[in-house]
């Protein structure tokens, strides 16, 4: 049995949660709060003291982005053809400054100022504002639609469907849903995405309250 250990957010685990569920492995979702992290720590059972994590029968594999290239092996969202496979391994790699993009802010405790900095990030200028045009000029350039321009969905478009989104939760206060909507090809894209049958599928049972509603067909329209 597969277990994929994280947080209970979606975060940088979700993209390998969905592949999981569509490769056919058993696999188990493992939420743990801060202590069982600590524990998990210093135990000696991260390999690079993060999450997450996906325990697998020969071992562990940490790295969200080698976990999701391992599921998605399992589940066809890696291309078969080895410039698509490095294209979608490109964009992966390349969203590398989103997924750090608040780092810079979780340290600051007192809440105006961290809204203030958070909304600054999205603001003209600001780096967060510049890593959604390039995605919006990327995206732009997609012949197929897909974020790597491969034939089919691939990995990278589980990554940037479930992370992107998910920084448009309202789990990160001062990052406002309403950003999404000046970018147009990112409308576009989440719908494409949120309407894929497999997706559409995995989240039907999700609900408007859920953390989770920025994945729903029409959530920013
Ligand atoms: N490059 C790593 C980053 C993982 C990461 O930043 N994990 C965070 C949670 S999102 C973590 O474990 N933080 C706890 C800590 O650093 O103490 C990956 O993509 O898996």
């Amino acid at each position: 049995m597969n277990r994929l250990v994280y947080f209970p957010v979606p975060g940088r685990a979700e993209a390998s949660r969905v592949a999981l569920e569509l490769s056919g492995l058993e696999w188990e979702d493992v939420e743990v709060d801060g202590d069982t992290f600590g524990q998990m720590k210093s135990n000696g059972d991260l390999p690079w003291n993060m999450l997450p994590i996906l325990q697998t029968a020969n071992g562990t594999i940490a790295e969200s982005s080698a976990i999701l290239r391992y599921a998605g092996k399992f589940s066809g969202l890696v291309p078969e053809d080895e410039y698509e496979a490095a294209k979608a391994d490109e964009f992966i790699d390349g969203m590398g400054p989103l997924a750090r993009v608040l780092d810079t802010t979780f340290g600051i405790s007192d809440v105006e100022e961290r809204i203030a900095l958070r909304k600054s990030l999205f603001e003209v200028g600001g780096k967060g504002a510049e890593n959604l045009q390039l995605l919006e000029n990327k995206l732009g350039e997609s012949e197929t639609g897909w974020a790597a321009n491969t034939t089919n969905m691939s990995i990278a478009d589980l990554k940037l469907f479930t992370e992107l989104f998910a920084l448009f939760s309202g789990n990160y206060d001062g990052i406002e849903a309403d950003v999404i909507s000046r970018y147009p090809n990112l409308m576009n894209y989440h719908s494409k995405v949120a309407n894929e049958d497999r997706i559409l599928n995995h989240y039907s049972g999700i609900s408007k309250d859920d953390i989770r509603w920025t994945f729903l067909p029409g959530a920013f329209s």
